[in-house]
């Protein structure tokens, strides 16, 4: 017998209009490809996200395509041998016919689900192959299938109803944050295998005891044609732990005091590396390999302390997680594009910002490997959702079908990472279904007859896809969809929510975050204009466009978002003092705007992660943290990775320790009628949001600052000694804004620092009173922002309180590690930054500027 061979089909692809007489076979851009790339490659179409050219590109999506190679036959196929010839396509977007030779050798219809074909007896025996396929559009395929299906009650949010229909990545429909581009095309690789025997799959069931000390892999490998013996290899950077050689498919091992794997900054990511290798006749046929992270993953639903339903937190090595984090979109709308480092750029940037949950959001892709090995090294934990998302989908015989095997695939293909640590049957569905009031009765558990109903896909979320986890990942957290939990989605106090009362829904103001807090928050955001640099990349003309201002017909263009301008324009115009010109200074608004909002959400629902039974709130994924495209939206980072200033804020309430304050109003009347005889106390709050794994002991000094004079007002150290135990939020103190009269209190910058045992400063917040519109803000004098002689750190100081110093540079290298910091009298801020030189310009902006 001999090793299995695989060989990439990668080269001499072209491809074609089918439904154009004159379109002529032209060679592709890349492989994997999408078509919008080779159109794009040859100058046939203009760039989709350059201006509104995302509507000259639409007949794409109506038409058909064909991709086409040719390959020799290899040796070692032939009737003489018993080796045989299988085609795996990865991944086909979406209705594909694969004709080998002329002869039709595959129909497939789902792009989530990799193909395999055996074309044994299709190959040619001496000279070239030809296989073609042919991609059918998706976009009219789906609503024929809308048609076909007339008794279902169709209806979503984003893109239209033909999406329901058709296993394709949801936002290719458009979404609410991304151009309408239905692209198709072999979007991931093909191979040729020859084998007569072969690995299907490794697989590892980990167990990690409780007390840590003992982890148990169950490897299992399933083989297709003869069964000869394995070899089990685990290794640990290069050196072999373990290795068995059985008769069998399976074997287990006992790994003594295991290198565990925890989230970024609770410990390491070591990565084991298992490979099985099947050996025939003394000989190594086939091997494969998967690099495991050994932990323990829970998820805590317990009863509170003091507080109704029951917690929502993860627990990995028995350390319970606040999971900051945020949500992920797919990162283009031509994914084979995103390359590897592309893919650790992205995960790196999140961990870079102190987030230790990324959320895989349900109407994109179930990600590349690229995406989970860089959250397995990074130490950032996955939250994944399958890909249903914010609709009714449908649910006849052969769709469920295709469903129950895209779910096996996908599980297949993912569950060794062991930053995965929950998957999701949805995103929003049960939303969707509760808006539009469809059955759903909790109290029927009767599978088959949920079927019969309106809302069919509850069959898919609650049959389905938890089966399939069931028997492939049973160790792992299973949730019908996410939100869930409660009384209905809303529930703040079970399972997650989806907090947009600030933004959509009934629009409240963000500074009352606190009273909109739940279990566990998986969605929230805030909208921002990107950066300048990525307004004049995508306008036509660059810094010469007409259409280079806020409300421009071209930039509305680049915001998908229902009632974007009447909602920026909502929390701007509710906060601060801003106008729409220069568009440098209106896009800083937006987002000073925007990281004020998302600071305060992940600052006040911190404030609620109390202890040990007291895990009232357990988790902030903000929506979203990056864009397919150059756009309005409410990423924090934007499609070319520049962060916008919310990252830093969020970064900051992140930290290992912070200190959070709010400002609340109390009103003590004395009695019901009186108008004038109010006591108004107007109190600062003040807590320690301790996340490392160690008790802290600090001082809490606060300091007030007259916002027009620049005077100080107060320095006070209003705590001693406090102690701040460890992975939890402390309240410190409460009192009445220091200022030298009650009036002068709305005009007091109050700032808090925490100082450990060394009189080293550990944390520090500025709290400004609010709305920030009503501060006389005064333009300082002496804003400095000077760069250290070795180009590392940026020292900034003024002599007034300055709300919101962005620092920025032209050039693109120059990182910052902190961002739009408030300044106050005598205190100099220092800022890490990398890639500067001496002659590096750095310039500053304030809110109050201009
Ligand atoms: C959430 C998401 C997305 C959407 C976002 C902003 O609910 O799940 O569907 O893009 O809101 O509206």
């Amino acid at each position: 017998m001999e090793p299995r061979v695989v060989i990439p089909l990668d080269k001499n692809w072209e491809f074609k209009q089918v439904d154009n007489e004159n379109s002529k076979y032209l060679p592709v851009s890349q492989f994997p490809t999408h078509v919008h790339l080779d159109l794009l490659h040859h100058k046939l179409i203009p760039d989709p996200y350059i201006g509104k050219n995302e509507l000259d590109v639409q007949w794409i999506g109506e038409s058909i395509w064909a991709y086409k190679t040719t390959f020799t036959t290899p040796d070692g196929v032939s009737s003489a041998s018993s080796n045989k010839a299988v085609l795996a396509f990865d991944g086909l977007d979406t209705f594909a016919t694969v004709v080998l030779n002329g002869k039709t050798v595959l129909e497939s219809e789902n792009m989530f689900t990799p193909e395999r074909v055996d074309v044994t007896d299709g190959l040619v025996k001496d000279g070239d192959n030809e296989l073609v396929i042919t991609f059918d559009s998706a976009y009219l395929r789906g609503w024929k299938l809308v048609e076909k299906y007339p008794d279902h009650k169709w209806g979503c949010w984003n893109g239209d109803n033909s999406r329901l229909a058709v296993r394709k990545s949801q936002y290719h429909w458009g979404w609410d944050w991304g151009p309408a581009l239905l692209t198709c095309g072999p979007w991931r690789p093909v191979h040729l295998e020859i084998y007569s025997s072969r690995l299907g799959d490794l697989w590892l069931d980990i167990a990690v005891d409780e007390s840590l000390k003992t982890a148990t892999v169950k490897a299992h490998t399933s083989i297709e044609g003869k069964a000869g013996r394995i070899r089990f290899d685990v290794e640990l950077d290069g050196r072999t732990v373990a290795a068995q050689e059985v008769d069998g498919t399976d074997a287990t091992f006992r790994i003594n005091d295991p290198e565990l794997w925890y989230p970024a900054r609770y410990g390491k990511q070591p990565l084991y590396t298992v490979k099985a290798t099947l050996i025939h006749g003394g000989q190594n046929i086939d091997s494969m390999e998967k690099r495991i992270g050994l932990r323990r993953a829970q998820l805590v639903q317990r009863a509170l302390k003091q507080q109704p339903g029951t917690s929502f937190f993860f627990e990995i090595n028995n350390i319970p997680i606040f999971c900051g984090g945020s949500d992920w979109i797919p990162a283009d709308n031509f994914i084979p594009r995103i390359n590897k480092e592309r893919y650790h750029d992205w995960v790196k940037l999140v961990a870079d910002g102190n987030q230790l949950m990324i959320r895989v959001w349900g109407g994109g892709i179930y990600e590349e490997q690229a995406f989970y090995d860089a959250c397995d090294e990074l130490g950032v934990l996955v939250w994944q959702d399958f890909m249903f998302g914010c609709g009714n989908y449908p649910a006849w015989p052969e769709l469920l079908k295709s469903i129950e095997c895209e779910a096996e695939e996908n599980v297949r293909m993912l569950r060794h990472h062991p930053s995965i640590v929950i998957w999701a049957g949805n995103n929003e569905d049960y939303q969707y279904a509760e808006s539009v009031d469809l059955t759903w009765d909790k109290n029927n558990h009767d599978a088959e007859s949920w079927l019969k109903t309106d809302f069919p896909a509850r069959y898919i979320y609650e049959k389905i896809l938890p089966d399939v986890c069931q028997k492939m990942i049973p160790a792992t957290y299973y949730h019908p969809g996410s939100p869930w939990g409660g009384v209905d989605t809303r529930d703040p106090t079970i399972g997650d929510i989806h907090q947009w009362n600030v933004w959509h829904g009934t629009q409240e103001k963000y500074q009352n975050f606190d009273k909109l807090v739940g279990r566990f928050v998986s969605e929230f955001g805030m909208e921002a204009f990107p950066s300048v640099k990525t307004i004049d990349s995508f306008l036509p003309l660059g810094k010469n466009d007409p259409d280079r201002y806020p409300q421009s017909s071209t930039i509305d263009f680049h915001n998908k978002a229902d009632g974007h301008e009447r909602r920026i324009a909502l929390y701007l115009v509710e906060n601060m003092r801003y106008a729409p010109d220069p568009l440098e200074q209106f896009v800083y608004c937006t987002q000073l705007m925007q990281a004020e909002c998302l600071a305060s959400a992940y600052r006040l629902w911190k404030r609620q992660w109390k202890g040990p039974g007291r895990e009232y709130c357990a988790g902030a994924l903000v929506w979203q943290i990056n864009d397919c495209w150059p756009v309005t939206s409410w990423a924090i980072c934007d499609y070319y990775l520049r962060p916008k200033h919310a990252y830093y804020t969020v970064k900051r309430e992140m930290a290992p320790l912070s200190v959070g304050m709010t400002r609340r109003e109390h009103r003590y009347p004395k009695d019901k009628y009186t108008r004038v005889d109010i006591d108004v106390k107007t109190q600062i709050e003040i807590w320690g949001s301790n996340l490392m794994l160690e008790d802290l002991t600090v001082d809490c000094i606060v300091k007030a600052w007259d916002v027009e004079t620049g005077k100080q007002t107060s320095c006070e150290t209003v705590v001693k000694d406090k102690l701040l135990p460890l992975n939890r939020s402390t309240e410190i103190a409460a009192f009445e804004v220091p200022a030298p009269t009650k009036a002068d209190q709305a005009r007091s910058i109050v700032a808090s620092y925490l100082i450990d045992r060394d009189g080293k400063q550990r944390a520090r917040y500025v709290n400004w009173p609010e709305p920030l519109k009503y501060l006389h803000l005064q333009k300082p004098k002496q804003l400095v922002a000077k760069l250290s002689d070795d180009c590392q750190s940026v020292a900034v100081s003024a002599e007034v309180p300055v709300k919101g110093v962005a620092l920025e540079c032209e050039n693109d290298d120059v990182k910052f590690e902190d961002n739009l910091v408030d300044i106050v009298p005598g205190e100099v801020v220092t800022i890490g930054v990398k890639g500067a030189k001496e002659s590096t310009v750095i310039t500053t902006r304030y809110l109050g500027m201009i």
